[in-house]
């Protein structure tokens, strides 16, 4: 694959210590990643606290509400689900609809790492060292076709495996959209791994979305349908309350949620008394400002 480039935060950026040469000879064994810098190069605020979360962290603090509403449930319940086998079912205008499988998926993607900033619109947020592959590749697999606009995304509806399917919190099973210029976006990736291992369950086994740019909750987990339509598909949050969730959810700290500012975020694993930090435009990932050029951002939000 041809269009391998780095991201704005690499473990040589966050972390210089023994550990990242271990992660790094962990990762560089899986996939071969290159390091050479590209468009991401970009100079961080001071503000923005660059280390990667712990795995703890990471792992224990989760929204995953088909396991339950509290940030500790989707780790006491996901291992619940059955992750093996999973398939992905593409269809919609696709050249080539089908049931592909895991395996299938990971000998034909590049698997490599990003670590990305992750804000959640609850004005928390984490940076995550994720293992996967770009969004766009998986596309290509399946051919998308030239009437296709949007990319619809589907979780596992389980109700055996998924105890929160009992309470009506979101009409399941949790969908999510992307228009399809940002679906092809190089820094929108699916995720099978986190910090070189299999991305647990509460993280979205065995593969879930990552758009760092977007809040959380566009990052569907555990998706097991992808659908190439010319429609804007509906979206879980948005069906729930339109007026605090927009279909876009680009990370923006000029628009305030209804009931809360989005200006800071609160990073997770700082500590209590840990200083809130700067909120930044499209969560730092300016490069992507042009998908919405001429685009009213606050009424898009
Ligand atoms: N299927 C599904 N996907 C989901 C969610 C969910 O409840 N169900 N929560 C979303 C929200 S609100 C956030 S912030 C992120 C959390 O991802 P994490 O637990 O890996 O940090 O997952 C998103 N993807
Ligand atoms: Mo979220």
């Amino acid at each position: 694959m041809a269009h391998r480039w780095t991201p704005d935060l690499t473990h040589a950026d966050v972390t210089p210590r023994a550990a990242f040469l271990n992660r790094r000879q962990i990762i560089a064994g899986l996939a071969g990643v290159g390091i050479a810098g590209g468009i991401g190069g970009r100079a961080m605020a001071a503000s923005d606290a660059l280390e990667p979360n712990d795995y703890g962290d990471i792992t224990t603090y989760n929204n995953y509400y088909e396991f339950g509403t509290g940030k500790g449930d989707p780790a006491k319940n996901a291992h619940m689900l059955t992750t093996k086998p999973w398939s992905i079912k593409i269809d919609g205008l696709v050249d080539k609809p089908g049931d592909y499988s895991m395996e299938q998926i990971a000998e034909a993607m590049t698997m490599e790492e990003r670590i990305y900033r992750f804000r959640c619109v609850e004005a928390w947020s984490m940076v995550v060292p994720w293992n996967g592959f770009e969004l766009a590749d998986l596309l290509d697999m399946a051919g998308v076709q030239s009437g296709a606009k949007f990319v619809a995304f589907e979780t596992a509806m389980r109700p055996e495996e998924m105890p929160g399917l009992r309470y009506p919190v979101l009409d399941w099973p949790y969908v999510e959209g992307l228009r399809l210029d940002e679906a092809r976006h190089p820094l929108t990736i699916m995720a099978t791994g986190i910090y070189g291992k299999p991305i647990p369950n509460q993280n979205g086994a065995p593969i879930r979305l990552v758009v760092p740019w977007k809040y959380g909750f566009k990052s569907i987990k555990s998706i097991v349908r992808i659908t190439l339509t010319d429609t804007q598909p509906p979206t879980s949050w948005n069906k729930a309350n339109a007026g605090e969730y927009g279909f876009y959810s680009n990370v923006n700290p000029t628009v305030d949620h209804p009931r809360w500012s989005q200006a800071s975020e609160r990073r997770i694993g700082g500590g209590l008394f840990a200083a809130r930090q700067d909120t930044l435009m499209f969560n730092g990932y300016d490069e992507v400002a042009s998908l919405y050029d001429g685009m009213d951002l606050a009424k898009n939000y």
